[in-house]
């Protein structure tokens, strides 16, 4: 029988080892620091493990993110040649996709100007605007950003992606790649990410792609939601944008710093939605079956799915 290590940070590991302990089959499931002799160790899930981990395990079959980013893994400089696997599960995806759709139509229906109103106790009941005249773009159309876009069509909007690769899909105009990058910001009126952080996509979303954005949509300004990763943005230039009228509004979950420090302006900023990294964040209870799920495909000889590419490290 093979035996798991799980090594999480920032997460309640109890949980997951409670779980990794009720599904595992009969496998032994250690939960670091007690890896017991690291050369027993067949198989890693994780979640922000510790930098030089891997080199300390000799025997290692596969690597398992316990999310679906592998930025917080893909760093450590003593990457062993095994596979890299992360989640995809609907479980994960329908979550990300309620966050998306909530946001988006948080913007779209002008909720912090109902907030504001009903805090003065002020009835002004004007005409909303219908999706179909707002136009939403995704920033990476991967797994999450496809199911995301699909619901946000249903619900009538104008809806674009932008993809490393060509896309294409029913209802969704689609850019790929840097050079239609510009054309896709001048399309959108609500700017969802749903990057992966990597060297290609650090610090994208800068006051120089707010400016890219739609000027003349019937939000008045284009607003930014940041479900991806803190790294992809640059928080100062979010602030300088809301701060000038390039955005009008912004939701973000995730920060260049987690959790968010005490004395971000974020907290307390009349424009913005803060979320704490949770639009989808991993449920033990409905993810440690998948994990498994793949340790039996791998045992059985058959191959791993959503292996990552550590070239482009994602
Ligand atoms: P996928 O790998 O399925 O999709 C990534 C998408 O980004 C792909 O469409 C990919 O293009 C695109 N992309 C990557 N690099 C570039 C680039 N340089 N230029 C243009 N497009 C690029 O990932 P998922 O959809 O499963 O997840 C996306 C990210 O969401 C995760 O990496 C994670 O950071 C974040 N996440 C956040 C959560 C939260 O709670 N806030 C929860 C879960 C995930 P192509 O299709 O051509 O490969
Ligand atoms: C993930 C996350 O990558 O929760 O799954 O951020």
């Amino acid at each position: 029988m093979s035996t798991i290590l799980l090594v999480i940070a920032g997460w309640d590991p109890e949980a997951w080892l409670a779980r990794f302990r009720a599904l595992g089959g009969g496998r032994e499931v250690r939960l670091w620091p007690d890896v017991g002799d690291p050369a027993n160790i067949d198989y890693a899930c994780v979640w922000k493990p510790p930098a030089g981990l891997f080199a300390t395990l000799p025997c290692l079959r596969a690597i398992f993110s316990l999310g679906a980013g592998v930025d917080h893994l893909i760093e450590d400089v003593a990457l062993p040649a095994v596979p890299i696997v992360r989640i995809v599960d609907s479980n994960l995806t329908r979550r990300m996709t309620e966050y998306v759709v909530l946001h988006v139509l948080l913007h779209h229906r002008r909720m912090k100007l109902y907030e504001a109103q009903q805090h003065a106790r002020q009835w002004r009941d004007d005409i909303e605007r219908p999706a179909s005249e707002v136009r939403v773009g995704i920033l990476g159309m991967g797994v999450l950003g496809r199911a995301a876009a699909e619901a946000l069509v249903q619900i009538g909007f104008r809806v674009a992606g932008w993809s490393r690769s060509r896309k294409s899909i029913p209802g969704v105009e689609t850019f790929a790649g840097k050079t239609e990058l510009r054309r896709f910001l001048a399309r959108t009126d609500i700017l969802v990410c749903m990057l992966p952080l990597t060297p290609a996509t650090r610090g994208l979303l800068s006051y120089d792609l707010f400016r890219g954005l739609a000027r003349d949509g019937v939000l008045g300004a284009p607003a930014l939601i940041n479900a991806g990763r803190g790294g992809l943005q640059v928080e100062v230039d979010i602030l300088r944008a809301l701060d000038d009228g390039t955005l009008i509004g912004a939701s973000l979950d995730v920060f260049e710093t987690e959790p968010l420090p005490p004395a971000s302006p974020f907290w307390t900023h009349a424009k913005v939605y803060v979320t704490p990294h949770n639009a989808a964040q991993s449920d033990p209870q409905a993810l440690v079956a998948n994990v498994l799920a793949q340790i039996e495909r791998h045992e059985r000889g058959l191959p791993l799915e959503h292996i990552i590419d550590r070239k482009l490290g994602y």
